[in-house]
């Protein structure tokens, strides 16, 4: 993730997984935060891979 364009891009994805409230993108520290629940983290690693970003 570099720009902001990337960033709304997998805010839009995660924003899409059930469950999710609200994401939070941090361009500096490359991670990002989600709220809400209950919260499937497969679903929201995949939605960041399909963002085209990988997940550490
Ligand atoms: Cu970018």
């Amino acid at each position: 993730m570099h720009c902001e364009h990337c960033e709304a891009a997998v805010r839009e994805e995660v924003s899409a997984v059930a469950g999710v409230e609200s994401v939070v993108v941090d361009l500096e520290t490359k991670r990002v935060d989600v709220t809400g629940g209950p919260l499937d983290d497969a679903a929201i690693r995949a939605a960041i891979q399909e963002a085209g970003y990988e997940v550490a």
